[in-house]
């Protein structure tokens, strides 16, 4: 199965409710970042679960040693997070320390240009982490499809795979979806649009078509 997930890089909360709200039908899931934290408040995940009735992905990208992780994570999941996404590259004990919380997505390789000089080369050792721990899912980068395809072949049959990158960033639906992606992940082309809930049935349309 594949579905969609939104980015919700906006920091306004009225327009962040209203765009989850109109887009909700498409979705499988809602992901807010830094930008839309910082600008409405860690409550916003609460109220757009409440709004969409979909599980909310809190990208925090969490990178510290795990006492922090944990202090991060746990206020983030009582806020009504389904899932957090934590990088790998800080070492198991903090990635542990989040996913004694709740469900997990680790990011193994990025979907930027820069993401080539730190990331990619650690790409291998990320993966055999996830193998090990087991989280929900991994991060992969749509822009590099062989890339995903690399890391599907290498990563346990049922840990999945998500990928940003699509649209604004280069990447395309079906090139993601026929590498093993399982959740594509799209925030400019859709929030950016000027009928959001138009852009999102057009993309939830490529992602049935595709899987
Ligand atoms: P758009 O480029 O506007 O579609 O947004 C992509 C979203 O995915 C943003 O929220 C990014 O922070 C996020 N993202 C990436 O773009 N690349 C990555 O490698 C990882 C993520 C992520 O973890 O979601």
């Amino acid at each position: 199965m594949s579905g969609l997930i939104l980015a919700l890089d906006v920091y306004d909360r009225e327009g962040a409710l209203e765009i989850a709200e109109s887009t909700a039908d498409y979705l499988w899931a809602v992901k807010v970042n830094w930008p839309l934290i910082i600008g409405s408040g860690l409550k916003i995940i609460t109220e757009l679960k409440q709004v969409t009735g979909l599980p909310i992905i809190a990208d925090l990208k969490l990178a510290d040693i795990p006492n922090t992780n944990r202090l991060i994570a746990r206020k983030v999941f009582e806020a009504g997070a389904d899932y957090i996404i934590a990088h790998g590259f800080v070492g198991r004990d903090s990635v542990k320390a989040v996913m004694g919380l709740g469900e997990t997505i680790i990011v193994v390789e990025m979907s930027h240009p820069g993401a080539k000089e730190f990331i990619q080369p650690g790409a291998d050792r990320l993966i055999e982490m996830a193998n090990e721990l087991e989280p929900f899912g991994v991060i992969a980068p749509a822009t590099r499809p062989e890339r995903v395809r690399y890391i599907r072949s290498k990563l346990k049959p049922g840990i999945k795979v998500i990928t940003p990158g699509i649209g604004t960033q280069g990447g395309k639906v079906g090139e993601a979806i026929k590498a093993g992606s399982d959740y594509i992940i799209v925030g400019r082309s859709i929030y950016e649009n000027e009928n959001p809930r138009e852009a999102a049935r057009r993309l939830s349309e490529e992602v049935k078509a595709w899987s």
